[in-house]
């Protein structure tokens, strides 16, 4: 199966009368974003749709009051089509995959990973930034109108995965994507502000204590951050606060990988490996039985911490 042209997925919207959306598990901003606008997109055009999804959008999402369509289970199994939305395949759906393989409706896939194994009886998949640049491409060749409320969703999904604009995929077409939906309203300023600019007391005392541990190894090319059982005591923190912490020490320069550990419980170690590009820390990840990008992965090794600390420096330094 290939890709569809973009007149065929429009033509085909446009003939359905209901649908019901699915993005992937533990959903991210582009997720979100790309499925609910299509959702609303839809039921402005008089169609009824249904966004569903494994699990609820974090708390970080609920400032677009949208996040509350979003639907955990099918209420209704009634449908003309699926419509799945930044998911590279099936299994992503997670416990919607069994109705979707069940399904023998007309199927729609919506993506950008390269990794898309092209599953849809239509499909639209394009390597570029975020999911949410081929939705407002699309909804806007299949004649709906961008509401403000559209072009927030749209603009959350762009901002958040291409990291801010500053990923190597952003291109002029994604810039024209956020002018565009700019023009319709994007509030930007509020975006970037829940996104980036908040965080619980709890998450920037936690990210003091554990900063403040930081250590470099390899001669300066590795950077390790621990966060322990007792940090998250002492804090009051919940171990999902940690998203990110990774990032910071890989700015320190000359660092070409970062490792961030935490104490999932006595002796055991979530670790998460970032690399400035020298360094392909799938390979390390892999060699624990872990995996992910070449530029970030992650795996979970067993041991006191000096000898977990030495393990990793040690698989680090056969891939410098
Ligand atoms: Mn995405």
């Amino acid at each position: 199966m290939t890709n569809n042209s973009l007149t065929e997925i429009t033509e085909q919207l446009n003939k359905i009368k209901s649908a019901v959306i699915f993005c992937h598990a533990r959903p991210d901003g582009d997720a979100l974003g790309a499925g609910l606008a299509l959702t609303l997109a839809l039921r402005n055009s008089g169609k009824s749709a249904v966004m569903c999804c494994e699990d609820t959008p974090p708390e970080k999402f609920g400032f677009l009051k949208a996040m509350q369509e979003v639907k955990r289970e099918l209420s209704c199994t009634e449908f003309d089509a699926i419509i799945c939305v930044d998911c590279a395949d099936v299994a992503r759906i997670g416990t919607f995959a069994e109705f979707y393989s069940k399904f023998a409706g007309v199927t729609i896939n919506i993506d950008h990973h390269i990794s898309n194994t092209c599953y849809g009886k239509l499909n639209y998949v394009h390597e570029c930034p975020a999911s949410c640049e081929l939705l407002t491409e699309i909804l806007i060749s299949a004649g709906y109108e961008i509401t403000e409320e559209i072009a927030n969703l749209l603009m959350l999904g762009l901002i958040t995965d291409s990291g801010n604009f500053v990923h190597c995929d952003v291109s002029e077409k994604t810039f024209n994507t956020a002018a565009l939906l700019r023009a319709r309203g994007a509030d930007v300023n509020l975006i970037n502000y829940n996104m980036y600019s908040r965080q619980p007391k709890q998450r920037a005392v936690l990210y003091g204590a554990v900063m403040n541990k930081m250590r470099f190894l390899l001669d300066d090319r590795l950077a390790v951050i621990v966060t322990t059982l007792e940090d998250l005591a002492k804090t009051g923190a919940d171990k999902s606060l940690t998203e990110g912490f990774v990032d910071f020490p890989l700015t320190v320069e000359g660092v070409e990988v970062s490792v961030a550990m935490m104490e999932v419980k006595k002796r055991q170690y979530k670790i998460s490996l970032r690399s400035k590009g020298k360094v392909n820390v799938n390979a390390v990840a892999s060699s624990f039985g872990g995996g992910g990008h070449v530029l970030a992965s992650g795996c979970m090794l067993l041991g006191e911490l000096e000898e977990v600390i030495d393990k990793i420096s040690y698989a680090v330094y056969q891939n410098l």
